[in-house]
């Protein structure tokens, strides 16, 4: 068990979520691997027109139509609209990269949310940079001027946050905002987890715009539809950046492909007409069920009452929650244990799980009738 122990602890969050790629019940990454709703089916179906259009179709067009039906569809009307302020990447992680990478010169330290995906932590570390945890709980009831160092070059939120499903409100992005322009600091957003909590639709830009910061934000399709992988990040930066991001981009990238382009704008088009609700209520519907399935056990509670993202977290008490992980694994239940979240002080993830909710309902609720069983005959 001591030897599991370790390995859960010295693998980064993408490691074991590798580990639980061809499990029975993989509840561990966060994208999405439910079936495909009808329009999506109606979209795959029409994939060799669209490979087709793809060809034919100037790629700037396609490009800016591609961003502009998914901002529009996540309530983005307010982002800039110059050539060269959004900027497509294969992923999110390959935007934050590439911001890592045009930050390199003029930033030394970033303030970074506290806990959140260790991958970004661990871009950041690998340039060199040096890194001030801040609280959620600051972020967004806090006193910004007390509490994030002011030699801060970057302050990078994750919102709505990861595992948390924590959202900025308006208000607290402005306060951030202002932080930020007195400072001539870059406020840095991820918003990949948007598309799952309306209280994150409003028009960030437009809050960013009135602040007069210099702010980049990381647009994703990744979490939203179960495309095989099939994605793109977005790099949306202001007009007043005064970072090279697009000769970082280039220094990655020529371009990512126009048939990918074209399947994310369908797919945004066919949100915008038909609105988020099916997605929410298939999220809905699997949080429910994991959250009556395990109160059937003393053990087990809700740390995040308002999450509404793809991912829930759970609290475990008397067990320490990297042996549940290898206990669960054994059974062929795949989650993932929490402290790599907290990337400052890896402990405060102990009694937690991450329990991934974008799978088939029965898959989900399968998964975690497994954890409650074993949760009864430990107690
Ligand atoms: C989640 C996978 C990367 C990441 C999964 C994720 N890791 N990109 N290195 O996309 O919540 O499971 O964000």
């Amino acid at each position: 068990m001591e030897r599991c122990i370790e390995k859960a602890s010295h693998k980064n969050l993408t490691q074991l979520e590798l580990l639980a790629m061809s499990a029975s019940y993989n509840l561990s990454d966060g994208h999405a691997r439910q079936s495909l709703t009808i329009s999506q089916q109606k979209i795959i179906a029409g994939l060799p027109d669209l490979f087709a259009q793809s060809m034919r179709e100037p790629f700037e067009e396609l490009e800016r139509g591609a961003q502009r039906a998914l901002l529009h569809a996540l309530g983005q009307y307010s982002y800039p609209q110059e050539p060269g302020r959004v900027l497509s990447c294969y992923a999110s992680s390959v935007a934050m990269v590439i911001l890592a990478r045009a930050m390199v010169d003029t930033v030394s330290t970033v303030a970074l949310v506290h806990p959140t995906f260790d991958n970004i932590p661990d871009i950041l570390r690998t340039s060199k940079f040096d890194l001030a945890p801040v609280e959620e709980e600051v972020l967004h009831e806090g006193d910004l001027v007390a509490n994030v160092p002011p030699e801060a070059g970057c302050l990078f939120i994750t919102t709505p946050n990861n595992p948390t499903g924590r959202v900025l409100t308006a208000d607290r992005l402005a306060l951030a905002a202002q932080w930020c322009a007195e400072r001539d600091a870059l406020l840095a957003l991820d918003t990949s987890f948007r598309g799952f909590d309306v209280r994150a639709h409003y028009d960030h830009y437009a809050v960013l715009a009135e602040s007069g910061c210099r702010y980049v934000v990381i647009e994703d399709t990744g979490k939203l539809w179960p495309m095989q992988e099939l994605k793109a990040g977005f790099l949306v930066s202001s007009p007043n950046v005064r970072l090279p991001l697009q000769l970082a981009h280039t220094e990655i990238l020529l371009g990512i492909s126009p048939f990918i382009l074209s399947l994310v704008r369908s797919l945004a088009l066919s949100v915008a007409a038909e609105g988020w609700t099916e997605l929410h209520q298939h999220i809905a519907m699997n949080r429910t069920a994991v959250r009556k399935i395990l109160s059937e056990t003393q053990a087990v509670s809700s740390p995040d009452p308002d999450n509404q993202v793809s991912v829930e977290r759970i609290a475990v008490t008397g067990w320490d929650t990297r042996e549940l992980w290898s206990t669960l694994r054994e059974g062929g239940v795949e989650v993932l244990p929490c402290c790599q979240f907290y990337w400052a002080e890896p402990e405060r993830g102990a009694p937690y799980l991450r329990i991934a909710l974008a799978r088939d309902h029965d898959s989900v609720s399968v998964g975690v009738e497994r954890l409650r069983d074993l949760l009864l005959e430990r107690a």
